[in-house]
């Protein structure tokens, strides 16, 4: 079966073309800092949205046009719908995807049935990717759809819960590992509280931890070597998630002794849902040796929920890849295309349009981000703005031959801090819009 057969493998044409199925600007082999264009983006096309998602909203129905889809919960229809999902990523060139479990095999009366019907469709996602060479980013599993999940997952207040949702991780690490799958993420969909009244918050963070050790655990068994990640965000489905942003996972994992065993999935509507931005979620998971991988889309400025936008914002894609390229690149986590097209693009050809431009969005993010690093002006700004700490008393500080009462003596004896310089934060703005 073909789903796209007025598509050709979309060609890097070069920023002249006019071809809006050809990329302007990622060229997978183009050698940048080192690594071909392939290499440092690492593109993964997301199961969910792409080939799950009805394009519905709470005010109507989906409105996407899938003509290879026939509608129905059946394990023939998900294994149709697997080989159309690849024709469309060999075609688009993209080396990775992601899924949840419950995205690519439907969820049967039984957890035995659901395993069983996973199974099945694994088979061909195995198949597919022996043919194409596309390769598993990560894998993950559903623990908010279901309506057991109402309280949360590994934070229900119903043990019983708690285990469902272990056994079905438990499943989705077996497949993603027989899959070959290079990480694992974990989205917290809804553990977090509607109302703190009837939430015993200690209790369930507990429980989090306690959960995400036993994947640790069960990994380690299986031999599955792959990332784990938590994606943080703060609210949406629920009011609070106890994941809510880099910092509060960074603490989270600390507290309950699994910093060693986790980096973080950093989305950028997520960020923005937490009052950040995406560059400030990257450079706090950056210095804390915790970045992963990302899940590249944009919200949408005005609208104060997750709207999962295709990245087209050179300015951010900069910024992405300036603290990608600076934190030593992204893999074995990629740049995840968590995005969807919009309910008014419901054409199966959309689905090309959207990820070209994410992708040759991060493109040009990537060619800015290394000149500015290559011409190193603005590094050197930042190095000189820092520069009483490296020689003399700041160095001496950093080296920890100081205490406050040996400070107090050397004030006591200058006097006055020595004259603060500018930020130059301008200056430094209008030498990033140089580049652009
Ligand atoms: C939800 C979200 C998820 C995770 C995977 O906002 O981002 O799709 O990426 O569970
Ligand atoms: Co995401």
């Amino acid at each position: 079966m073909t789903a796209f057969s007025e598509v050709d493998r979309i060609q890097f044409e070069g920023p002249d073309s006019t071809n809006p199925l050809s990329f302007r600007h990622y060229n997978a082999e183009e050698m940048i800092e080192g690594k071909s264009m392939r290499d440092h983006l690492r593109f993964s096309v997301v199961y969910w949205h792409t080939f799950r998602n009805p394009l519905s909203d709470p005010f109507g129905v989906g409105t996407a046009l899938r003509p290879w889809d026939d509608g129905s919960e059946s394990v023939e229809n998900a294994r149709n719908r697997v080989r159309v999902a690849f024709e469309f990523i060999e075609k688009l060139g993209a080396p990775y995807y992601a899924f949840h479990d419950r995205d690519v095999a439907p969820e049967g009366a039984t957890l035995d049935q659901s395993n069983k019907n996973f199974d099945a469709v694994a088979k061909v996602l195995k198949e597919e990717q022996e043919r194409t060479g596309v390769r598993l980013l990560w894998g993950t599993a559903n623990l908010f759809s279901n309506a057991r999940y109402m309280h949360g997952a590994a934070t229900s207040p119903n043990a019983e819960v708690f285990a469902f949702a272990a056994a079905q991780v438990k499943k989705a690490l077996e497949v993603t590992h027989e899959l070959g799958g290079e990480g694992y993420t974990f989205w917290g969909g809804r553990e977090g509280y509607q109302c703190l009244w009837n939430t015993d918050l200690k209790r369930e963070l507990d429980h989090l931890g306690r959960f995400l050790h036993m994947a640790v655990d069960y990994a380690k068994e299986i031999g599955f070597t792959g990332q784990f990640y938590i994606e943080p965000k703060p609210k949406e489905p629920t009011k609070h998630q106890y994941d809510s942003d880099a910092a509060a996972c960074l603490n989270f994992l600390r507290q309950y002794d699994l910093l060693d065993h986790f980096k973080l999935n950093i989305e950028t509507n997520h960020a923005t849902l937490a009052g950040h931005t995406m560059q400030h979620e990257l450079e706090v998971a950056g210095s804390a040796g915790a970045l992963g991988s990302i899940d590249a889309n944009t919200g949408d400025m005005l609208l104060g929920w997750d709207t999962d936008q295709f990245p087209t914002d050179i300015y951010l894609t900069t910024q992405c890849m300036y603290s990608i390229l600076q934190y030593g690149g992204l893999a074995p986590g990629g740049v995840n295309f968590d995005a969807k097209v919009r309910r008014e693009s419901f054409e199966p050809i959309d689905l090309f349009y959207a990820h070209i431009g994410g992708m040759d969005a991060f493109a040009r993010g990537l060619k800015i981000a290394a000149a500015m690093r290559a011409e190193g002006r603005l590094q050197s700004i930042v190095d000189e703005r820092y520069v009483s700490w490296s020689s003399g008393l700041g160095a001496e500080i950093e080296s920890g031959d100081h205490s406050f009462a040996s400070l107090e003596t050397v004030m006591l004896k200058n006097g006055e801090a020595s004259a603060n310089k500018s930020g130059r934060q301008e200056m430094i703005e209008n030498l990033i819009n140089e580049y652009l």
